[in-house]
């Protein structure tokens, strides 16, 4: 009996502080990071993929915030850091940092990068962070790493998979890489980062 007091006693204390700690406070739980694709021209792939220049002249990716506490309030003018992905790929732009509306949203984008495959993005704000859901990058600038440049190298790896079914290198979606990504491929050879 006193047991189960106690742990009701506990618990209730525990609801309690979380509420007093946490009302206001982002939470991981609750807050949102929403990613898609923005297409440049028209283009057979969806929302959740598109070809990337890291001169920014290609496909954009959009990140969408949405930051709640762990009771689902809104919560507006936090500031939110949202940090593309390293590994393979390469920013031009490093983490971005934006500010939440009235609604408790904000959001920001990139278009200059380089590099293959899924991108994944964190939005943190005050020691909590939530990942994005994945889109996928096909990219003029394809080395592994990439190197934020479009150059003989990703020319070769584009030459290793012409006619095949090669996902980085397919820029219109169509299933395979024929001279329509090619010719792709060429408007976009020797783009970089564009200066300062
Ligand atoms: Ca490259
Ligand atoms: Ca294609």
């Amino acid at each position: 009996m006193l047991k189960k007091l106690l742990v009701a006693c506990l618990g209730t204390a525990v609801v309690l502080a979380a509420g007093v700690a946490f009302a206001g406070v982002p939470c991981a739980g609750t807050s949102e990071c929403n990613v898609s694709v923005l297409h440049k021209g028209t283009t057979s792939c969806d929302g959740t993929g598109g070809a990337f220049c890291p001169a920014g002249d290609q496909d954009t990716i959009l990140v969408e915030v949405v930051i709640r506490d762990c009771y689902g309030n809104t919560l507006a003018d936090k500031q939110v850091t949202i940090t593309p992905p390293g590994g393979d790929f390469c920013f031009c732009e490093g983490p971005k940092v934006v500010t939440t509306d009235s609604l408790g949203e904000a959001s920001t984008t990139f278009a200059e990068f380089g590099g293959c495959g899924f991108v994944q993005f964190s939005a943190s704000s005050e020691g909590m962070t939530v990942l994005g859901n994945l889109v996928y990058s096909a990219n003029f600038d394809n080395d592994a790493p990439a190197n934020c440049a479009v150059t003989l190298g990703d020319f070769a790896r584009f030459a290793a998979v012409y006619l095949t079914s090669d996902a980085c290198m397919d820029y219109d979606c169509s299933g395979q890489v024929t001279l329509g990504d090619f010719a792709k491929f060429a408007a976009h050879y020797l783009h970089a980062c564009p200066a300062e």
